[in-house]
This record gives structure tokens, C-alpha cells and sequence, in this order.
């Protein structure tokens, strides 16, 4: 089913539109012609605040509403924060989601993870393997309250005859990301660590488990790309796997990114910290047979990203 979506005149709400994939969601709609993007900052803000989403669609009236706001981070601080993680998006999916059926959103776009899949399904990870195993530990109330906004956008279009519909990204890198020592994710970690290191003229650089698991990596402008292709071209309430098919161990990861870095000393492999999920591939099959393809091959992409690093305190 293809949806025409009025780039032009259409109001174009991008909830998280700070964070590196609503930043790179913003940046496509404008691309495309979008003039009408209402911001607010979380600050302005509180998507967990049910009345405060309810006044902010009642006054902006999206036609289109891209829910990339939520909490979210690398291992650790999944480990750290589990009740924020749950709690939070719980809270800003639950909210938007009914104030967007509520004031009549044409089409709304909801950004799971691929983390929600059973920590041993087959690999690769086809769509049909949700809820058909136990989750990885290290991120399950993460994954829960994904895999509940998952079922709310089917219990919306089920009710209500909503046209909403569910992503699963793979693990996302790019410029804007959250370059926080501890919290951030492991491709925004290695960057820094690395960066840092070259420039303090350090000859050893931490990388934190065995460095064995595996990981699919896309960049934020692809991901974007491929959700606009999604709003524009597919209605259904099963969620669409958005990966590149590539998988890259955590080591082969960092020796890339040393290299790229022109860092030439060690790696210290800490056991200390955990591995999480040993292999994480989805099969994206079913986006590529609708037409779409990634364009941005992790070295472009590691080393556009590179140049875009903020400077660290
Ligand atoms: O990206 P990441 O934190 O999360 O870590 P997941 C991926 C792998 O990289 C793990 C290793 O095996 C880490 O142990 N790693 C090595 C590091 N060095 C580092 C480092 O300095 N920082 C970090 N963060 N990792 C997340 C989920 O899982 O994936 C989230 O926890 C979310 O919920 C996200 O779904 C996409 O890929 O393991």
C-alpha cells in the first residue's frame, strides 16, 4: 500500500529531534521539501508528561509524526538505569502514540530495535522471530517497553484503523551521536577512545568485553532514508527489519577505527565488562524487496563521522 506523503504542506512532527536519529530525520524532510517541522526541545517538552503531549498536538497538529524520542544508550547504561529505560519509554511512546490517534495524525512511524529480538533467535533475524525467545538480559526492560510500543501500534491500527506502523533499526552511528564515556554506544565510545588516545599520546586503548560479539552497524541518514521510503511505500502492522546485512566483530570494530584514527598502539580487551548479545544480523530482506537499499558502507560512514566528532571536555 503507498501512501502519498505531503512533504510540502504537511506538518511533520520529529519527537527526539535533538538526538542523532531524529536530527538525521529532520535533515531528510527537509531534504524533501518539508517546511513545517514544530520543535520542541524535552526541556520545552516532557514527552512523559501525557497532558503536556496532548497540549503540544492540540496546538501543532501533525499530520505526520516520526517517534524517534526515547531513552536510550549502550550496554552499561542499560545495566545502569533499567527502570529509566523502561519506565521513560513506556511514558513518551505510550503518550505520543494516543495523541496522535487522538488529534487525527495521518501517519505515524514508530523506532523499535533490533535488541527485541530473543537473545538466541536464529541469525539472521527475520521479522517472524519476535517474542519467540528470552530477551539478553542487559537490555530487557529496554526491549520490553520497545517491544510494547510494537503492540501498541498494532492495537491502534487494530482499534482505532490507525496508519501507524513499526521499524527495527540495527545498531546506528553518525554524527550527533552520544559520545558519553561510559553511556554511550559502542561505536560512539570507540571514537572517542581512540581520538582521545591519538591525541594524548596514549599507546592503549580499552575495548570493553571479548571483543568477539558481532554487530550490524548503519548510519543515521541511511536509517532516515530508509523510514521515509517506509512511510511513503508500506502500511502494514508488521514492523520492517532496517539493516545493511553486514555484521563486524567488536575487535575487527576497533582495529577499523584505529586505523582510521591513526592509532598505533594496543588494545586491552576488558573482560570486566559484559559481551551482551553474541551476534545481532537482521535479515532485511523484505525492505530490500520493497526497493530500498543502504548507500552508506561502514567505512564512508565511520570516516565522514569522524570528521563531524564534537570536541570532548
Ligand atoms: O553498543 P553497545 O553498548 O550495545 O555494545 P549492544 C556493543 C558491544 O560493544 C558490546 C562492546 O559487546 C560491548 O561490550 N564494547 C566494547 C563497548 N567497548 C565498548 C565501549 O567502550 N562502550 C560500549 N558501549 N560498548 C545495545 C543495547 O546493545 O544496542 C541497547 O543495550 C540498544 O538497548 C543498542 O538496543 C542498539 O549492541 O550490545
Amino acid at each position: 500500500m503507498t501512501n502519498k506523503i505531503d512533504y510540502l504542506n504537511g506538518r511533520h512532527y520529529v519527537a527526539g529531534h535533538r538526538g542523532m536519529v531524529g536530527a538525521a530525520l529532520h535533515r531528510a524532510l527537509i531534504n524533501r521539501g518539508a517546511t513545517q517541522l514544530p520543535t520542541r526541545t524535552s526541556a520545552e517538552l516532557d514527552l512523559r508528561d501525557a497532558a503536556a503531549v496532548r497540549m503540544f498536538f492540540e496546538t501543532e497538529r501533525p499530520d505526520y509524526v516520526y517517534l524517534a524520542a526515547a531513552k536510550v544508550g549502550g550496554i552499561w547504561a542499560n545495566m545502569s538505569y533499567p527502570a529509566s529505560f523502561i519506565y521513560d519509554n513506556l511514558q513518551i511512546q505510550s503518550n505520543v502514540i494516543e495523541a496522535a490517534r487522538e488529534f487525527g495524525v495521518r501517519k505515524l512511524l514508530f523506532l523499535g530495535s533490533s535488541c527485541i529480538y530473543p537473545k538466541l533467535a536464529p541469525q539472521p533475524l527475520k521479522e517472524e522471530y519476535l517474542m519467540t525467545g528470552p530477551l539478553e538480559p542487559s537490555n530487557e526492560p529496554y526491549a520490553m517497553a520497545k517491544l510494547a510500543g510494537m503492540s501498541l501500534i498494532r492495537a491502534y491500527r487494530k482499534q482505532y484503523g490507525c496508519d501507524f506502523i513499526s521499524v527495527l533499526p540495527c545498531n546506528l552511528y553518525g554524527p550527533g551521536d552520544n559520545y558519553h564515556p561510559q553511556q554511550s554506544h559502542v561505536m560512539a565510545a570507540l571514537l572517542r577512545k581512540f581520538t582521545e588516545a591519538v591525541q594524548q599520546g596514549r599507546t592503549e586503548v580499552e575495548v570493553w568485553g571479548s571483543g568477539s560479539p558481532l554487530r550490524e552497524f548503519m548510519h543515521c541518514d541511511d536509517l532516515a532514508s530508509a523510514c521515509l521510503f517506509l512511510m511513503e511505500n508500506y502500511s502494514s502492522e508488521d514492523p520492517v527489519n532496517i539493516g545493511t546485512g553486514t555484521e563486524i566483530s567488536i575487535k575487527d570494530l576497533a582495529l577499523s577505527i584505529a586505523q582510521a584514527t591513526g592509532f598505533k598502539g594496543n588494545l586491552k580487551f576488558n573482560p570486566d565488562y559484559p559481551d551482551g548479545t553474541p551476534r545481532k544480523v537482521m535479515d532485511s530482506s523484505k525492505l530490500l524487496s520493497y526497493g530500498w537499499a543502504p548507500s552508506i558502507s561502514l567505512t564512508k560512514g565511520l570516516n565522514s563521522t569522524l570528521i563531524s566528532l564534537p570536541g570532548f571536555d
